[in-house]
């Protein structure tokens, strides 16, 4: 039992059907997937899911891309999980992440860059309690 963390396939990478290929990647690492599960954001659950960026001018945008379609959530649990992933996804920018990163492989735009990952204990909790404690 390592640490845990959340990862969301945007709707883009479902579209573009990604979604097997990013899940192997994490398997292959040697994360243990406690939980996968499809997903649709409301508007209201993307909303609080974005919170922290509510006074940002993307904000809009932002939520109206993770509302377009279903996403697939998935809580990882294996060492340093948060760092781990963090680096395995690669840079928000996707043109400026690092080749063999996830954004960097699969990506090339900002607000579809096809994964989101949490980037601390409090925001995992925050956003798997979004997602997984909905009622
Ligand atoms: P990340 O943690 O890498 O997903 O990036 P951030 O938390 O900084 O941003 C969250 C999401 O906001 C990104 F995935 C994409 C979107 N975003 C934009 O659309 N425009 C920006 O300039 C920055 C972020």
């Amino acid at each position: 039992m390592g640490e845990r963390t959340l990862v969301v396939i945007k709707p883009d990478g479902v579209k573009r059907k990604l979604a097997g290929k990013i899940i192997s990647r994490f398997e292959e690492k040697g994360f243990i997937i406690e939980i996968l599960k499809s997903y649709s954001f409301t508007t209201e659950k993307a909303k609080d899911f974005y919170s922290a960026h509510s006074n940002k001018p993307f904000f809009n945008e932002l939520v109206s891309f993770i509302t377009s379609g279903p996403t697939m959530a998935l809580i990882l649990d294996g060492n340093s999980a948060i760092n781990a992933v963090r680096l395995m996804i690669g840079s928000t920018k996707s043109y400026e992440a690092a080749p063999g990163t996830i954004r960097g492989d699969l990506a090339l735009n900002i607000t579809d860059n096809i994964i989101h990952a949490s980037d601390s204990y409090e925001s995992f909790i925050k956003e798997a309690g979004v997602i997984f404690n909905s009622t």
